[in-house]
């Protein structure tokens, strides 16, 4: 594992008012808007393998309010000409993560915040407009606040500075639009520990992330997949079937895009959920960090689930909202004209009723007393995670990271 002690750390300042430049919608009802989250000087390849561990310094506003986010693509430039900063120049974006501090993630729970948005250097866009459900989105509303962190890593020996953006899709007002909202669940070969895991040469490799039983019904919108260099292939397994299969494309050694996976199926309780990553080193050489040693490896896939109404926690208009407020506020005024004091009663006991109960249900002891086994490598070559195996043990979904915010890869804590 490599998380980073201080000394390591290259925390750069956030420029939380960066620029903003409004694109071209791609629905008739949504809007694009690229944010730049700030300049960051990457150093060259020789101090720190050239990586740059970045992360923002407080919550920010999310991208919109009262909105569902229906598309997310992160970007890197070159600062001053806005080339765009990829393998092919030297410059990669290892990762960028970002989560929704006003919740908890739906897979760790306990002080892990919801990761809702992460790219890889392959840079795929999140589109839930490609899937035939439609309507669906991520719901940001009052209260919620952003924060992100990630990698980014120069071959060059010039330290060099560039910009991180991403470009964001969404919909205001999004119950009047009757859109329903999507909720995040991030597999990871690492379960709710390190993402990374360590790699090797000329080998076939596996490994697979804990079982997360679904104790919930309804449909995979969409699912965003993240492997390292070597990786042959990313599968999501619901009770041991892949209902999604990314296998990568490579450009001059390099993965250069993974395919995403549009409407992966349903999800039925009690299903049990996988994500298992295949490593090829014979084929496609994993990274290496300047004194020889292998980076470590990834296999992360964010899934988007649309549950069904019947599981009561996902529908539109439950939360708050606009709409839902006039429904609620005629409901009281009849109920006050007719009963008095009982509509009051009413009026709270259904207040209790909606969307807090999956916020609380959390809590509920056992819920994710299904949530069995550790992380375990698949060797079909060499006996590869050797002592890993020990740490895997511990390394569960259900092991929560107490009093931070933790961001996947290693890469500290928020
Ligand atoms: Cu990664």
């Amino acid at each position: 594992m490599l998380l980073f002690t201080p000394p390591l750390l290259l925390l750069v300042t956030f420029l939380a008012t960066a620029s903003a430049a409004t694109l071209t919608p791609r629905h008739d009802s949504s809007s694009r808007t690229k944010i730049s989250y700030g300049n960051y000087t990457v150093p060259s390849r020789s101090h720190h393998n050239g990586m740059l561990h970045f992360r923002s310094e407080a919550p920010l506003a999310p991208p919109c309010t009262n909105c569902a986010v229906t598309f997310m693509q992160a970007a890197l430039a070159y600062t001053g000409d806005g080339r765009t900063a990829d393998a092919a120049t030297g410059m990669w974006m290892h990762h960028v993560v970002f989560v929704n501090t006003a919740r908890e993630d739906s897979v760790c729970g306990g002080e892990e915040k919801e990761r809702f948005f992460a790219s890889g250097n392959e840079r795929g866009a999140i589109d839930f407009g490609e899937s035939e459900v439609g309507g669906a989105g991520y719901f940001f509303e009052d209260g919620d606040e952003v924060m992100f962190g990630g990698e980014l890593m120069n071959m060059g020996e010039e330290e060099v500075e560039v910009e991180v953006s991403v470009t964001w899709g969404f919909v205001q007002e999004p119950e009047e639009e009757g859109m329903r909202r999507v909720t995040p669940y991030w597999l990871d070969i690492g379960g709710c520990g390190s993402s990374e895991k360590p790699a090797a040469n000329e080998s076939y490799f596996s490994y697979a992330s804990p079982t997360m039983t679904s104790d919930f019904a309804g449909k995979i919108v969409f699912i965003g997949t993240h492997l390292h260099d070597g990786g042959e292939k990313l599968e999501v397994l619901r009770n041991g079937q892949a209902v999604c299969s990314s296998v990568p494309e490579y450009t001059s050694e390099h993965i250069s895009s993974m395919p995403f996976c549009v409407d992966a199926g349903d999800v039925r309780k009690g299903d049990e959920w996988r994500v298992k990553a295949d490593y090829d080193t014979y084929s496609y050489a994993p990274m290496v960090n300047e004194d020889g040693s292998l980076e470590p490896v990834m296999g992360i896939a964010l899934a988007y689930v649309l549950k069904s109404d019947d599981d009561d926690v996902s529908a539109p208009h439950k939360r708050k909202g606009r709409g839902n407020g006039w429904v609620i506020a005629f409901f009281i005024l009849i109920a006050l004209a007719v009963m008095g004091g009982v509509g009051y009663v009413l009026w709270n006991r259904r207040r209790v009723a909606v969307w807090p109960r999956w916020a609380s249900g959390r809590a509920r002891e056992g819920r994710y007393s299904s949530l069995d086994g550790p992380g375990r490598a698949e060797g079909e070559g060499e006996g590869l995670v050797g002592g890993e195996e020990e740490e895997d043990e511990e390394n569960v979904w259900a092991r929560q990271t107490r009093g931070s915010v933790r961001l996947p890869g290693g890469n500290g804590r928020l």
